[in-house]
């Protein structure tokens, strides 16, 4: 195919500034989806994402389009606006020449409108800025223009103005994006083998990894053999095309070209997103690659039935089939079993993978709260880097503690600064720097400890400015951190999986909120059952769970007194003996509900 009649671009915004609504209007326009099979956010294939109107995977579509008697193919990647899921972006960037940067024109310039041009501009790519939503009676045009163009140093009549509702604007949008966007241009343009970049993958059970490429050099051809540069396994072309969006077999993808590979391979881990695949015979140089994701937070899931075990690591190696920036190691606890220690990329993504794992495995799990990474020096010098609360050492063990702090920014109406400033003192908050931004807006830069902003952070910003501040972080540095474990002992017992790493000056409120959870929980037992919290050494918080009342003389009609007295003595004693043996069985519906907020 002649690389002069091919473009690459990613639509980026903020989340929900209508990405996919407008990717919707492209694959109309280019009839590239039948109308009758038309539905909305046609590129959110994952039933997860229709369900909750957002996008967490990005979706390559391949279309034709032909304009001034020229046709183009237009490979196009709609992109999540989401924070947690940037990973996806960043890798879609890499795979094109442009991107268009949408801004609401009913909400103007957001925090990951901001985030989402640093990445491309730092790709190097052509950016064409457009509005979108311009048919909603709040569309505040000639401002959101403003904000814009302060944004980009450009003209005003150089950003367009679209609706992926009616449609307007989208065919002005797509030409002036042939126009702009440079075609790809190969790396050795006389090579006679063939390289692409891989940059997502998904499994299928029939026919193994199927990776999606750029391919930046030569051509791949159904029944080439390959290898992957880095992990060094070979595989055969089993099948290659391009997305529209479902598969379509093509036979053969030439540079500049977006598609996909059939590798037939059924072992996890050998496909890594980054990694070039070349011709095996004759191999050219590995690409540069992408920055591993860092785990945000870390939780573990543990099947509800121990049986699952092996389930539940085959669906997690799935999974990562289909999620690159899931990690996950396998770990055991002496309460729940044996299970794994996931790494996310923050609190939604968390939810989603517990989510995708009780969906599409069918999997019943109990996942503990997520923690942050602590690095923790103790007195004896040993460093450990902890990830999970219950193996936190002892008060007395440790000598310093550092915990991952962020820069996070927000952007907000200017009138909810007030309670903006109020939740970030409770949150440990810094505010770093306060600028003006566009009309009564003010952009926020803020230091603040990720174990805090992991704390409900999100959810409560969004309530205390009805929903107008948006708010994107950046992992910067690790700072000391004065934290320490709060066990919770039932019975005079800690149970492991209801440990929890808190700040140290929430310590109180966070003991009694614990304890008193799990009184409201916890069946009532033969005996009476201490609850307890205990932070450095100190019980700081108790509940007493009274004993359940069995009457064991109901049975005896009146009768003789002292043969009651005699019975009643001997359930004392036995009793007491559970007591002192301290078993409460806690079952895993306990479990479940103390993991629910
Ligand atoms: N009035 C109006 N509403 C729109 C338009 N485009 C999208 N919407 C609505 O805005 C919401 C978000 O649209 P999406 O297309 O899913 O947004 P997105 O940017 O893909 O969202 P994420 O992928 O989750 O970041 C939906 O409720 C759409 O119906 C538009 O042009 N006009
Ligand atoms: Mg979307």
């Amino acid at each position: 195919m002649n690389l002069k009649q091919i473009r690459n671009f990613s639509i980026i915004a903020h989340i929900d500034h209508g990405k996919s609504t407008l990717a919707d209007r492209m694959l109309e326009i280019t009839n590239t989806i039948p109308e009758r099979k038309m539905r909305d956010q046609m590129l959110d294939t994952m039933e997860l994402e229709q369900e909750r109107g957002i996008t967490i995977k990005m979706q390559p579509v391949t279309m034709k389009y032909t304009s001034r008697g020229q046709e183009y193919t237009l490979n196009l990647i709609d992109t999540p606006g989401h924070i947690d899921f940037s990973y996806e972006v960043s890798r879609a960037l890499k795979a094109v020449e442009g991107s268009i940067l949408l801004v609401d024109a009913t909400q103007g310039v957001q925090a990951q409108t901001l985030t989402t041009l640093a990445m491309a501009q730092k790709a190097g790519l052509k950016i064409i800025p457009a509005l979108s939503k311009v048919d909603s009676p709040l569309a505040r045009v000639d401002e959101i223009k403003e904000e814009v163009m302060m944004l980009l140093d450009v003209d005003p009549d150089e950003i367009l103005c679209v609706s992926g509702k009616t449609g307007e604007g989208v065919e002005v949008l797509l030409e002036k994006s042939i126009e702009e966007i440079e075609p790809p241009q190969e790396i050795l343009p006389d090579t006679t083998s063939s390289r692409a970049l891989v940059f997502d993958f998904e499994y299928s059970s029939h026919k193994g990894v199927i990776i999606y490429v750029r391919v930046m050099d030569g051509s791949i051809k159904k029944g080439d053999q390959m290898i992957f540069g880095t992990s060094k396994r070979k595989f055969f072309a089993l099948d290659v095309g391009v997305f529209k969006p479902d598969a379509q077999s093509t036979g053969e993808l030439s540079a500049g070209e977006i598609g996909y590979v059939v590798t037939g391979i059924k072992e996890a881990r050998v496909a890594q997103v980054g990694d070039t695949v070349t011709l095996f015979k004759n191999p050219l140089e590995v690409l540069p690659g992408y920055m591993d994701p860092r785990p945000v937070v870390w939780a573990s899931v543990y099947p509800e039935s121990t049986d699952d075990f092996e389930f539940l690591k085959t669906a997690l190696s799935r999974l990562q089939l289909s999620d690159s920036s899931l990690s996950y190691e396998e770990e055991v606890s002496g309460t729940l079993g044996r299970g794994f220690r996931i790494g996310c990329l923050g609190m939604l993504h968390l939810e989603i993978i517990g989510e995708r794992l009780r969906r599409e495995f069918d999997l019943d799990l109990i996942i503990t709260s997520p923690s942050v990474t602590y690095e923790v020096m103790k007195k004896n010098g040993e460093m450990l880097t902890v990830y999970s609360s219950a193996l936190f050492p002892n008060h007395g063990e440790v000598g310093l503690i550092e915990e991952p702090w962020v820069e996070i920014k927000i952007i907000s109406p200017s009138e909810y600064l007030g309670n903006i400033m109020t939740l970030l003192y409770e949150h440990e908050g810094e505010a770093q720097d306060t600028e003006t931004f566009g009309d009564g807006r003010t952009e926020l830069v803020v230091m603040m400890p990720l174990r805090e902003l992991m704390r409900n952070f999100f959810d409560e910003l969004k309530s205390v400015s009805s929903g107008y501040a948006s708010i994107s972080y950046e992992i910067k540095e690790m700072r000391s951190a004065d934290v320490t474990r709060m066990d919770v002992l039932v019975a005079e017992e800690p149970v492991a999986a209801f440990a929890r790493i808190v700040s140290t000056r929430r310590a109180q409120e966070e003991a009694e909120a614990a304890v008193e959870k799990l009184y409201k929980v916890l069946p009532r037992q033969m005996f009476v059952v201490k609850i307890q919290a205990r932070v450095m050494g100190r019980i700081i918080a108790s509940k007493k769970l009274s004993a359940l009342k069995k009457d064991v003389t109901a049975k005896l009609y009146g009768g003789d007194i002292t043969r009651k007295m005699k019975l009643r003595e001997k359930q004392k004693k036995g009793k007491k003996k559970m007591a002192s043996m301290g078993k409460v069985n806690i079952s895993h519906d306990v479990f479940l509900k103390m993991m629910k907020k």
